[in-house]
């Protein structure tokens, strides 16, 4: 039932940040170019971050270190800073590890979160397989039942993920179906159950009411539970990502977030604005539209990529 499958080798972070690298990094090396840092410089560093979503906030205390960084180590050459602006760059992320899962504890429940359309389906299933690879046993519950297509989706990707998913009708209570899957995530001595919500678009009285239930009917299940909510953010929508994210944030305890669709956008900086103008952290990412296309968020590999200059030219 549970099957084993190996993770084809995930995509190259590098490949997945071509876009944002494309019109962020064209843009920096340009900059970086000048050589002699002016007042100018500051000013255009600030326009392009800006540009690249890292949010106003985030953006106007980053060049404000760099720039105290600079005058303070006299660094007067762009190269430098461009130095200085990485690692302050990684300062900003607070440091990440992927999902516990705590031997000592009876099953890991993790709950999916976000709006519509976001990626939370498909980023149920390629954790299930993800998760599934390293020999974990894995439920997925099927609680976004307003829609028929949502509980169909889940089910054939939970399949080929090699994950159990459990699925009640379109229209069940979506309580009832976590309450059937944690059952059975206890009774086969399942590692995790990723719970995959709906996602419709809420005011935050509801959304807060909504997912009072589903916590409630978790926490009475297993202990703790839910152990992690993962709020499942598309990157495409850049700033509008974090306004909906701040709503999430006030209703549910988010413990970390999934960053969808990077590979589609030239928006990455948002990583940025989550860690900082948030403070929760980008858990996992995902570069893609199939399974394999997720991958824990590594920081210094991010922010590498961003910076690399690697086939730039055959990107555009
Ligand atoms: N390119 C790309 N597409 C994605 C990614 N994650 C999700 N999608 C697509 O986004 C759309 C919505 O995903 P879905 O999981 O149904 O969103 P949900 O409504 O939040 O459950 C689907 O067409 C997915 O294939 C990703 O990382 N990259
Ligand atoms: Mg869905």
């Amino acid at each position: 039932m549970f099957k084993a499958f190996k993770l084809k080798k995930s995509k190259d972070v590098k490949d997945s940040l071509s876009k944002t690298r494309g019109s962020f990094m064209g843009q920096l090396s340009g900059l970086f170019a000048a050589n002699e840092i002016d007042e100018e410089f500051w000013e255009d560093l600030e326009a392009i971050l800006i540009q690249a979503d890292v949010g106003v906030e985030t953006t106007l205390d980053l060049v404000e270190r760099v720039r105290n960084r600079a005058q303070q180590e006299r660094v007067k050459r762009t190269d430098d800073a461009r130095q200085i602006l990485k690692e302050e760059m990684r300062e900003l992320i607070i440091s990440n590890t992927p999902l516990q899962l705590d031997k000592k504890r009876l099953l890991t429940v993790v709950m999916i979160v976000g709006v519509n359309g976001s990626g939370k389906t498909t980023s149920a299933a390629k954790l299930a397989h993800y998760y599934v690879a390293q020999g974990k046993k894995v439920i997925l519950a099927a609680a976004d039942t307003f829609r028929a297509a949502a509980i169909e989706q889940l089910e054939i990707w939970g399949e080929r993920s090699g994950a159990t998913v459990i699925a009640h009708k379109p229209g069940a209570d979506p309580g009832a179906v976590i309450y059937d899957a944690l059952k059975s995530g206890l009774a086969r001595k399942a590692d995790l159950a990723l719970i995959d919500t709906a996602g419709r678009l809420h005011t935050k009285f509801n959304l807060m009411k909504e997912l009072e239930k589903l916590y409630s009917v978790t926490g009475k299940q297993v202990h703790q539970a839910p152990h992690e909510s993962l709020l499942v953010l598309d990157a495409t929508t850049g700033q509008n990502a974090l306004s909906q994210a701040r709503h999430f944030l006030d209703a549910a305890k988010i413990t970390g977030v999934v960053l969808t669709k990077l590979d589609g956008t030239a928006k990455g900086g948002v990583v940025f604005a989550i860690h900082k103008e948030l403070g929760v952290p980008v858990r996992f990412i995902g570069t893609g539209e199939t399974l394999d296309d997720i991958q824990p968020f590594d920081a210094d590999e991010f922010i590498e990529g961003l910076f690399s200059e690697k086939t730039m030219n055959s990107e555009q």
